[in-house]
């Protein structure tokens, strides 16, 4: 008798905190795989380059969307997604990057900012990290204002998904002499490929997708598994709740995992068991 009261009261408990975490799950979509971000490319190297990005998720389908400016005309500009997949959290470099003080933050002072390349955006082929970062005939070429349009569509891990929030955008080449071409006058030689301008090679704009801060892990911060991204997120959305009942927490955790197995079973249907 009171142990069913007490449930029915659960329930009346439970219920706007379940609402909340619906509207919770929602935000979570990204860790399904569906969602649309926007990136704001903001100059490095005092580039002038600027532009914005839309990163598009339909499963393990990303789509790439480039409008940017200030490349240098008529050249290749190096293109990849940088960043983390084990929740550790990178930043677009300031002009504090430059630690060597020669006047240009090059890709290997910015990689201690942005992170590694994890996906190379090129035009076709294809965009691993290792053997496609640097294959210039592959990446994008501004047209003779300096512009550059890029849409590509890649299929990407699960990793990715579920950090897709944690990865930026970085365009590379830069004109420090301004003559409309990359050469080993403005800048010397690249210190990734000794046979490459550090003008083709150094980062002329970087963006963060816009909100990644809200909610993305601190280096050094939660440890990360392979578990489910609402199941990690969980305890610091339920912080705001302060000391409701167990019974709340556990009964929103089932939501959100027969949610998730909804979504799981409806993806791996349409998936029709393609990889
Ligand atoms: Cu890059």
């Amino acid at each position: 008798m009171i142990a069913k009261r007490t449930s029915r009261l659960a329930v009346l408990v439970a219920l706007p905190a379940a609402l909340a975490l619906t509207a919770g799950a929602s935000s979570q979509a990204v860790a399904e795989g569906n969602g649309a971000y926007q990136i704001n490319l903001s100059q490095l190297n005092n580039s002038g380059s600027k532009g914005t990005a839309m990163l598009s998720l339909k499963g393990h389908e990303l789509t790439v969307k480039i409008e940017s400016e200030g490349h240098v005309p008529g050249q290749p500009s190096a293109q990849h997604l940088h960043g983390s997949t084990d929740g550790h959290d990178f930043h677009c470099p300031d002009p504090s990057a430059d630690t060597n003080g020669d006047g240009v933050i090059n890709n290997t002072e910015a990689t201690v900012d942005y992170g590694n390349i994890n996906i190379s955006l090129t035009t076709k082929g294809p965009t691993d990290a290792m053997g496609s970062g640097l294959a210039v005939d592959r990446m994008p070429v501004a047209d003779a204002q300096g512009k550059l349009s890029y849409e590509r569509t890649i299929p990407v891990s699960q990793a990715v998904v579920d950090h897709i929030k944690d990865l930026h955008i970085v365009q590379h080449g830069i004109d420090r002499n301004n003559n409309q071409k990359y050469d080993f006058e403005g800048a010397g030689k690249s210190e990734l490929d000794p046979k490459l301008p550090q003008e083709a090679t150094a980062p002329t704009n970087c963006g963060e997708v816009q909100g990644a801060a809200v909610g993305s892990i601190p280096v050094g911060g939660v440890e990360t598994g392979t578990g489910p991204v609402e199941e990690k997120a969980m305890p610091a959305a339920m912080i705001g709740v302060g000391g409701a009942a167990f019974v709340v927490v556990t009964g929103a955790l089932a939501l959100v995992r027969r949610r998730r197995g909804v979504l799981l079973a409806g993806r791996n249907r349409s998936n029709g068991g393609a990889a």
